[in-house]
Parts: C-alpha cells; structure tokens; sequence
C-alpha cells in the first residue's frame, strides 16, 4: 500500500512539472532563450520607452538568427503589419526583462513585426533581409 502511494504522489508530481514547463515558454516560428546566443543579430525590446532599438534593423543576412533582447518587462514580438499578426513569428505573449527570442530569417526581403500590447502606440518594428 505504501509503494503504490508513493507512486502516485510522484506521478502528480511529474504533470504538474511538465506544465509548468509549458507556461509562457510557447511560441511559434522562433525561440525563447535567455540570453542572445553568440552570433546573433541583436534588437532591444523597450530599453528605454515604448520602442525596438534599432526600430529598423538591416545587415541581416539570409540564414541569420535574429535575437530580441526584453530588457523591461510586459512586451511581446509579433510579427505583420501592425497590428494584425501574419503568423510568421511570435513569442505568443509578454516577457519578463531578461528572456530574449529567437528568429531565423530564411529569405530576403523586409519584414514587419510589432509589440501586441503597444501597438497602438506605435511600438513596432522591422527586419530587413539581403544577400
Ligand atoms: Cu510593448
């Protein structure tokens, strides 16, 4: 009797540690890392104001991995024209200062991404991609 509680007990323990594990950590066409991985391109996510620094971001090469760095909490990065995401990237809700997501952008071209929560105030941003 006393081995198959302790089972349990352990078996409780396991679901609720795996969903922890999914809590704010999902995402889709990217990555959340902590932080920037060696040899990306660095954004800095509102480290002073309501912006992205640089709020337009060149001498990003295809293949390249593309890293935004939250350096105060309460934002996110979405990706499309604001404020309606494209589904391309998105770190599926806000961050804490500290956590950084990753992108890698495969092809040319200049994409356009935005913070959900302050989109309206003109919180947005873009990537440009070139050979
Ligand atoms: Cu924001």
């Amino acid at each position: 009797m006393r081995a198959a509680r302790w089972l349990v007990v352990v078996a409780v323990l396991a679901v609720n540690g795996a969903m922890g594990g999914c809590g704010g950590g999902s995402s889709y066409g990217g990555g959340l890392v902590d932080p920037c991985p060696t040899g990306s391109i660095e954004i800095q996510v509102a480290p002073s104001g309501l912006a992205f620094s640089p709020t337009n971001r060149t001498g990003v090469r295809p293949g390249d991995t593309v890293c935004w760095n939250f350096r105060a909490d309460g934002h996110d990065v979405t990706s499309g024209a604001p404020c309606t995401a494209d589904g391309d990237f998105a770190t599926a809700g806000v961050q804490p200062a500290g956590r950084a997501f990753t992108h890698v952008f495969a092809a040319a071209g200049t994409f356009q991404y935005f913070c959900s929560v302050h989109c309206g105030m003109g919180m947005t941003g873009t990537v440009t991609v070139a050979p």
